[in-house]
């Protein structure tokens, strides 16, 4: 099979090419996708709406942004050499890191020139006549692919609170996942950051060194642990690679994804002090830790609350505000149910003098006016809003594509009362259309790589298998899907995560079905599932035959 050269055609050109996939977005998950399917052959083309790869890493240029899962672990493991070669600086890496690093992956692997840039997919309708899907672009592309291949990121569909008055504000408004790539100098502005999510925890620190005056618009306080970020030492390097591989595997057959140390016991099974000095111990080792120092933390609200009250001592013991402390102080939620925030120096943020919280729960927004936000207490004057509102989260980027499977059947309809996947990885009714890292799948609940890249092997396994024997189509069964979405409820709902008001469940985003989509079984678990449904010949799906391969 041909490699199709990547070309960016001009506008309303249609291109009447067939090829084997098509996968839409140049991130970790269709950067992989791709070398995967390259390697196995298959005609691929990748669509990709930015200018350049890197998905998340691409948009998320916001001041501070940086991954919270540490740099050595949030990297691809498909390549010995690849692993060897690269070097990260930082324990935890930043957006500029992240995204040289998948530049030089793309450049190594020799992608780009599978890549189409700046093309939006706005459709992908499944021709039942020919097995095929017809896909789209915003660019007058008309591309016929066997396989569909959904590489559009969890969380790439940015929104903009629906505010009254949000276009005559005449100040700057930035979001914090489309942020300008020549960055911005708030050096004596009076700046507004909407929201206190991750992107506001790390930015917000940042902003308020340049700013004159920054106002934090929070509605919902949230926990945040600190990163402890440095330089990565040698001694740590020289460990990760002397045990590479075992690292790796433990990754693969965790919960999360990432190498943690698992408790044994719960949080109410050992004396106060036992727990406070592990607490202790994993705050002062930051990160995400804190929430795996005991089994219970995230099941049992009592257990969860000893997490709670910890982090809320160690807010009460860095605010020096007392009233700014309570404010900040999350008490409607249990922690973690929210997405935990990693930060650096947010809460001593608030002892600046030129940084003030603004509490939202005692004075709402009303309105952005001309000049900046006004609440039901005050009208504060902007020179530029920062929204960092978050995404329409694990459906937002697909819903956004108009996808048509058996019948003309719209996704968007199907899942009208929330995502329903077999396994997050198909979906009944759209044969050979896959979706990495898809709802129902761990995916944000985890390291998003080691996730990524058990999807894309799967997926690459899958179709060589059906080009081994000759099969057009692999489909999803509604009985299958219907047992998954079952499962993935029934496991959610043994934990505290249907408690929050969290984008896991479709809160941010108004008339959204309350739906837990991430399936919180386990990494380990659920890669077990897979490769067993995958070993009992794709049990769960229907394959036909008759395709004919070129
Ligand atoms: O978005 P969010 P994010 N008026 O949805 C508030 C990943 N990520 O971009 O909680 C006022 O978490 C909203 O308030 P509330 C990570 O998985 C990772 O920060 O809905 N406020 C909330 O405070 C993360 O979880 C990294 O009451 C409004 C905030 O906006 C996910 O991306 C870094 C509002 C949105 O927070 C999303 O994070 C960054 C309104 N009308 C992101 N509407 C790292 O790797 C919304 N809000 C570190």
């Amino acid at each position: 099979m041909s490699e199709v050269r990547a070309r960016t055609l001009p506008s309303g050109v249609s291109d009447p090419g067939a090829v084997d996939a098509v996968i839409v977005g140049a991130g970790f998950a269709g950067l992989y996708m791709l070398h995967r399917l390259r390697g196995l052959g298959f005609s691929t083309r990748v669509y990709e709406a930015g200018s350049g790869v890197g998905g998340t890493w691409f948009w998320n240029r916001y001041p501070g942004a940086r991954c919270d899962v540490e740099s050595l672990e949030y990297s691809y493991s498909f390549s010995d050499e690849l692993q060897s070669d690269w070097k990260w600086t930082e324990r935890y890496a930043s957006q500029p890191e992240i995204l040289s690093y998948l530049n030089h992956v793309a450049e190594r692997f020799d992608l780009h020139r599978s890549i189409q840039f700046e093309t939006r997919v706005t459709a992908a309708t499944f021709d039942e006549a020919a097995n095929r899907w017809i896909i789209r672009t915003d660019r007058g592309d008309r591309v016929s692919a066997r396989f569909c291949i959904m590489a559009t990121g969890c969380l790439s569909a940015a929104k903009i609170p629906e505010l009254e008055g949000i276009e005559t504000f005449k100040g700057k408004r930035y979001h914090t996942g489309h942020w300008p790539h020549e960055g911005v100098d708030f050096t004596g502005q009076t700046v507004g950051v909407i929201g206190t999510g991750s992107s506001a925890i790390q930015s917000i620190p940042e902003i308020a060194r340049q700013a004159k005056q920054l106002f934090v618009f929070q509605r919902t306080p949230n926990f945040s642990v600190p990163a402890h970020n440095a330089p990565l030492s040698a001694d740590v390097i020289q460990d990760w690679n002397a045990n590479l591989a075992s690292y790796r595997n433990m990754e693969r057959t965790s919960a999360f994804g990432f190498m943690h140390e698992p408790s044994t016991k719960g949080a109410l099974e050992v004396a106060p002090e036992e727990r406070q000095r592990e607490y202790e111990t994993r705050w002062q080792r930051g990160g995400f830790h804190l929430i795996g120092a005991f089994t219970d933390i995230l099941v049992s609200k009592d257990a969860n609350d000893t997490a709670a009250a910890f982090v809320r001592s160690k807010i009460r013991g860095i605010v020096r505000d007392p009233a700014v402390a309570e404010a900040l102080m999350p008490t409607s939620y249990p922690i973690g149910t929210k997405r935990l925030c990693v930060d650096t120096h947010y809460f001593a943020t608030f002892n600046r003098s030129n940084v003030t919280l603004v509490d939202l729960q005692a004075s709402p927004i009303e309105a952005v006016t001309t000049a900046g936000v006004r609440t039901s207490a005050a009208e504060y004057s902007l020179d530029s809003i920062v929204f960092a509102t978050g995404f329409d989260a694990m459906t937002g980027a697909l819903s956004n594509i108009d996808i048509r499977g058996r019948a003309g059947v719209a996704l968007k309809q199907k899942w009208y009362e929330g995502p329903r996947t077999y396994l997050g990885i198909m979906v009944a009714g759209f044969p050979n259309l896959f979706t990495i890292t898809g709802p129902g799948s761990p995916s944000v609940l985890s390291n998003m790589v080691v996730s990524i890249e058990q999807h894309v092997d799967w997926i690459a396994d899958c179709l060589a298998h059906l080009r081994e024997h000759r099969l057009a189509l692999i489909e999803a069964t509604l009985d299958a899907e219907n047992a998954w979405v079952t499962h993935v409820n029934d496991v959610g709902h043994q934990t505290l995560f249907p408690l929050a008001n969290s984008w896991y469940m479709g809160a941010n985003i108004p008339g959204k079905p309350r739906v837990f989509m991430p399936y919180i079984g386990g990494v380990g678990p659920y890669r077990q599932k897979c490769d067993e449904v995958a070993a009992k010949g794709y049990e769960g799906f229907i394959l036909s035959q008759a395709a004919t391969y070129a």
